[in-house]
């Protein structure tokens, strides 16, 4: 049956059973699905008995294990398993797709057959048998089944807190059930990943790196460990020994897939034909000598469009003098950016190879005071052929990202089919099945990533646009499900911060579910407040809108106290939830009903809700969409992770709605002695005016400027490069200090 057919099929079976069909549990979905006619969901078996050819499939056998069904030998239903070749499943050969990972699964009323093209089809093939068990039930059915992209699965690049070691052994496990075949371990704060990248990992953390790459070996997940040499490598055979050495201390803690990270850097380490030279030894000499080592990966310098210099040749040099075998990754057409087909034909044709995606979805590292719970979407259904890998950069948050990881998982294993609001929905239930409903309530206010540098922002709220339209235009009862919508909210903040059945997700949600009580509260407390103004005879005491506005007011502010409290991430700017519509309508209405309150009562309450005075514009690409926030008298411009291009004449304005007094003000670039090429000036009574730049010491990178800002009234500030040249510098942070 060809595949269009089959899926009519599967949606005319699917009015019948969609209630209870098992395969449904499944994820990925699964290419090709066969039914039989009747009715064929039944309970699955107390007891099975296992059948393959001897001394064979150690570790699929053990994941089969798992399910909740007894191994009896003589047991009536039995599990039949094998891979091409084996006596054991020839009688199935030619049904077993010719694809690699691929698998045939058959489940009748005798047994299920698992025939599978190789050890990893043999995996997949047990994982859809026991996800569709997952509800105790068995359904008959004939799967054929192989994934359409090669590689897949998580690489854990971000800045930030490393996840734990219990963390990752959990989500080995996760990538294993839901067909992901790559675990690329690269967290930027590993000091053995990047900073000590030559030394050995001490033997409590090394033993560590052994059990993750043996549990995803069990589980059949490649488990990669990246070396990020690029910072500060000298391009010399020394070095280059330390680098093959380091790596050899890998392969005897277990690791049997390596990858090479030069992102992030400048100077020396960026050069192509240098790096392409490292990789080739690396392959010539190390890889391809031992013969259970997998294909290297390299994440190049230029590793997106936006930042690739296509005159100097950088990708075209990686393409022409880099082993064939080598894999490239490419984060798109920008850092984080949306993957499609043109953009995969741009690079590929300047790799020479397939592209190997890293997508920084639903990374957080660049916007740490969200929490991004949405769907994976955005990315082409039909350029599947187009790349060799698809990996994803998750959020420190590891529970939490498997929302928008269950989706990938599937996107990248059956891409046409791709459906990511069903998946969305599929992943809630697999992640919290106990209290589903409330985790689905709360992820709807907390997908959007806010301004932040990149530009890249996702949906949130859509469904609650027209609600909130009409609610501003004075509809009562949709302000009134506007304050039910809020009163749910906090139903379902409060039911996740009392869940114990993910102790985990529990932990990483937990500051923004306090904040979302603010939010909820907030928005409870506005509606009551509008209703108090147009009750028909003036409601008095604690019910009037004076009280409602001063119970507003609180909540404004304890909004803002929790996101500067001991609850959020050393790190992480703010907590924020509910921004892109709900907050912003809530805001509205309390704008709205406090200026009819002035006006009809000739009162004087404050209508502004939420205000910020500061506004950033640069003409440096990478700056120009910085977020600017306001905490009490500091004024901080959100870092940016990456190298900053900036270049000659290049600057920077911060600009305020009003005179600013200055106190002081500090920044730091990353970069020691760099305050000389840059200089700030500030607008004082219409011209600029040049204020001195120092280093704290030769060796701080910090800049601060002198006692002479100290109580200069100034409408803004500029920050240009003077140096005559491109500076590239971090913008680690920004701030300046108000009176
Ligand atoms: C880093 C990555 C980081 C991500 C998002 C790549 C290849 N490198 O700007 O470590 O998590 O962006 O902030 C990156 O994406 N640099």
């Amino acid at each position: 049956m060809n595949k269009k057919l089959i899926i009519a099929t599967a949606l005319l079976f699917g009015a019948n059973f969609a209630a209870q069909a098992q395969l449904d549990l499944v994820n990925p979905v699964p290419q090709q699905v066969e039914k039989s006619a009747a009715a064929s969901i039944v309970d699955a078996p107390k007891a099975w008995s296992v059948k393959c050819d001897a001394g064979k499939h150690a570790d699929v056998l053990n994941v089969l294990s798992t399910a909740s069904v007894k191994q009896e030998k003589g047991a009536q239903f039995t599990v039949t398993l094998g891979v091409k070749g084996d006596k054991s499943v020839k009688k199935f050969a030619k049904k077993v797709p010719a694809k690699a990972e691929g698998y045939y699964l058959q489940v009748d009323a005798k047994g299920a057959v698992i025939a599978a093209a190789d050890e990893s089809g043999l995996f997949h093939g047990v994982q859809t048998l026991l996800g569709m068990m997952a509800k105790g039930k068995l359904e008959y059915c004939q799967v054929t089944d192989y994934p359409d992209v090669p590689f897949r699965g998580v690489v854990e690049g971000f800045y930030g807190t490393p996840w734990s070691h219990a963390v990752r052994l959990d989500q080995i496990h996760f990538y294993a059930r839901n067909k992901m075949n790559v675990y690329i371990y690269g967290p930027k704060d590993d000091p053995w990943h990047r900073d000590k990248w030559r030394e050995a990992y001490p033997e409590a953390e090394g033993k560590k790196i052994s059990e993750l790459a043996e549990v995803a070996k069990k589980n059949g997940v490649n488990f990669y460990w990246a070396i990020h040499p690029g910072v500060d490598i000298k391009w010399t055979d020394e070095d280059r020994d330390k680098l093959v050495a380091k790596l050899e201390m890998m392969y005897q803690l277990g690791v049997r897939s390596f990858a090479v990270f030069f992102d992030d850097i400048w100077g020396e380490g960026t050069k192509a034909d240098k790096q392409a030279a490292l990789l080739n030894y690396v392959d010539d000499n190390f890889v391809q000598k031992k013969p259970d080592v997998a294909p290297l990966v390299m994440c190049p310098t230029e590793y997106n469009r936006a930042w690739a210099n296509d005159q100097k040749g950088y990708l075209r040099t990686l393409g022409t003098q880099m082993n064939k075998g080598i894999e490239i990754m490419w984060t798109g057409n920008s850092v984080v950016h949306c993957i499609d087909r043109e953009s995969m034909e741009w690079i590929n044709q300047r790799i020479d190879r397939k592209a190997y995606i890293w997508w920084n979805f639903p990374v957080s590292d660049f916007v740490r005071d969200r929490i991004l719970l949405g769907p994976a979407y955005g990315n082409d259904l039909d350029i599947a052929e187009t790349m060799s890998g698809f990996v994803s950069n998750p959020m420190e948050h590891a529970e939490a990202s498997k929302l928008s990881l269950y989706g990938i998982a599937d996107y990248t294993w059956n891409m046409e089919g791709y459906d990511y609001k069903r998946d969305w929905e599929k992943a809630i239930v697999d992640v919290l099945p106990a209290n589903a409903e409330a985790l689905r309530t709360f992820a709807l206010y907390s997908k959007d990533l806010g301004p932040n540098g990149h530009g890249f922002r996702r949906e949130e709220g859509d469904e609650l646009k027209d609600l909130a339209q009409q609610a501003l235009t004075g509809n009562v009862p949709a302000r009134q499900e506007l304050g039910l919508r809020c009163q749910d909210l906090k139903t379902a903040a409060d039911i996740l911060l009392n869940d114990d059945t993910n102790p985990q997700l529990q932990k990483e949600l937990r500051p923004w579910l306090l904040q979302a009580k603010n939010v909820a509260d907030y928005g409870m407390t506005v509606v009551a407040m509008s209703e108090a103004l147009v009750k028909t005879t003036k409601a008095e005491g604690l019910r009037s809108v004076e009280h409602f506005y001063n119970q507003a007011r609180s909540l404004q502010k304890q909004m803002y106290e929790l996101e500067n409290s001991n609850v959020r991430h050393p790190l992480q700017p703010g907590i924020k939830v509910a921004t892109k519509v709900l907050l912003p309508t809530l805001n509205q209405l309390f704008a709205q009903t406090v200026k009819t309150y002035n006006e009809k009562n000739c009162a004087d309450l404050n209508p502004v809700a939420d205000y910020n005075p500061f506004r950033l514009t640069s003409t440096v690409q990478q700056l120009a969409l910085l977020p600017v926030s306001v905490n009490g008298n500091d004024v901080t411009v959100a870092p940016a992770l990456e190298v900053i291009n900036w270049q000659a004449g290049g600057e920077m304005v911060i600009e305020g709605d009003r005179p600013i007094k200055f106190a002081g003000m500090d920044f730091n670039f990353g970069v020691k002695d760099v305050a000389k090429h840059f200089s700030l000036e500030l607008f004082v009574d219409g011209a600029w005016k040049q204020v001195s730049l120092l280093h704290y010491s030769a060796e701080d990178p910090v800049i601060h400027t002198g006692n002479e800002l100290g109580g200069m009234v100034a409408t803004k500030l500029r920050i240009t490069n003077t140096s005559g040249a491109e500076q590239k510098v971090y913008f680690r942070h920004f701030k300046f200090i108000k009176q």
